[in-house]
C-alpha cells in the first residue's frame, strides 16, 4: 500500500492517489501516517525534478494534489483543542522569496487544532512585513517557514530586523523547513528550528509551558 501510493505520488497519478488514500483511510491510517506516505513521494516527485525528469508543471500539479487531500475534512489533525491556548498567538509565514506553502500549511492547520490563534501572512513575506505584524498584533511566537535554500539568507534577513527594532526580546522565534541544519539555524539566530511540523507544534508547547 504505501510503496503504491508513493509510487502514484511520483507518477503525479492523481485518480491512483485519491483511491489509495481512500484505501488506507479505510484500512486504519491516520491522517499523520497517510501525509508521511505522501511527502516521501512529493520527494520523489522533487527528485525527477531535479534530474530534468520533470517540468515545474508536475511540481504544481503535485502540489494541488497535496493540497486538495489536506483539505479534506477527515484529515484535520486529531489533537484535542485547549481553549487555554487560544490566549496564545503564533504569527506564521513563508519568508520572501519562497512560495512554497504545504508544509507552513501543515504547521498551521496543527497549531489551530490545538487550539492556538494562527495569524498566516502567506508566502514571500517580506522582513519588514513581519516586523509590522509583530508591533501590531504581539504574537508570542513567529514560525517562519522556507524550502528553498534562498531561504536560509531570508530568514536571517528577518530576525536581523526583529532585532533592529528592538522586538527580539519580546518573541520567540522557530524556523522550519527541509534546507535547515543545526549549522543554518545558528546562522539565523533563531530561537528552534524543525524539519518536521508535528516537532516543531512541540517544542511550541513546550515554550508555552515554560512561560506559565
Ligand atoms: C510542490 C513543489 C513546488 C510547488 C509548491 C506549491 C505550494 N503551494 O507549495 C511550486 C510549483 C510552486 C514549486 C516551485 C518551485 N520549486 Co518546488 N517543490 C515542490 C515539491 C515537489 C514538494 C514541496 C512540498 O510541498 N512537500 C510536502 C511538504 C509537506 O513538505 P515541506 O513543505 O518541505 O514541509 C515539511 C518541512 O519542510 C517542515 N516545514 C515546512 N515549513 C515549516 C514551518 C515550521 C514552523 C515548521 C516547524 C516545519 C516546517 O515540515 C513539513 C513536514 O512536516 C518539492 C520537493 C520536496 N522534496 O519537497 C520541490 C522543491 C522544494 N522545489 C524546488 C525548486 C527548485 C522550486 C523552484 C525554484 C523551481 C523553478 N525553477 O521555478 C520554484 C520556486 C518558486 C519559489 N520562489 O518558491 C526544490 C528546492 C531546492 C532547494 N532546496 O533550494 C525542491 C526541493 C525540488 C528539488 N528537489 O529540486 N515547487
Amino acid at each position: 500500500m504505501e510503496e503504491l501510493l508513493i509510487q502514484a505520488v511520483k507518477d503525479v497519478n492523481e485518480k491512483d492517489i485519491l483511491m489509495l488514500v481512500d484505501q488506507a483511510f479505510a484500512t486504519g491510517y491516520t491522517p499523520e501516517q497517510i501525509i508521511e506516505i505522501l511527502k516521501r513521494g512529493m520527494d520523489c516527485v522533487g527528485k525527477e525534478y531535479e534530474i530534468g525528469n520533470y517540468f515545474i508543471a508536475d511540481l504544481m500539479m503535485s502540489g494541488i494534489i497535496f493540497k486538495e487531500i489536506l483539505s479534506q475534512e477527515r484529515m484535520q489533525p486529531t489533537s484535542s483543542k485547549d481553549d487555554q491556548n487560544a490566549q496564545d498567538t503564533i504569527l506564521v509565514g513563508t519568508v520572501k522569496g519562497d512560495l512554497h506553502d504545504i508544509g507552513k500549511g501543515l504547521f498551521s492547520g496543527m497549531a489551530l487544532s490545538c487550539g492556538y490563534h494562527i495569524v498566516d501572512l502567506g508566502v514571500d513575506v517580506s522582513p519588514q512585513a513581519f516586523v509590522d505584524q509583530i508591533k501590531e498584533l504581539k504574537p508570542q511566537i513567529l514560525a517562519l517557514s522556507g524550502v528553498l535554500h534562498t531561504a536560509i539568507k531570508s530568514m536571517k534577513d528577518t530576525v536581523d530586523l526583529i532585532e533592529k527594532n528592538g522586538l527580539r526580546d519580546q518573541i520567540k522565534i522557530i524556523v522550519g523547513g527541509n534546507p535547515l541544519t543545526l549549522e543554518t539555524f545558528h546562522f539565523i539566530g533563531a530561537d528552534a528550528y524543525s524539519r518536521d511540523a508535528a516537532e516543531g507544534i512541540k517544542i511550541i508547547q513546550n515554550w508555552i509551558k515554560e512561560q506559565e
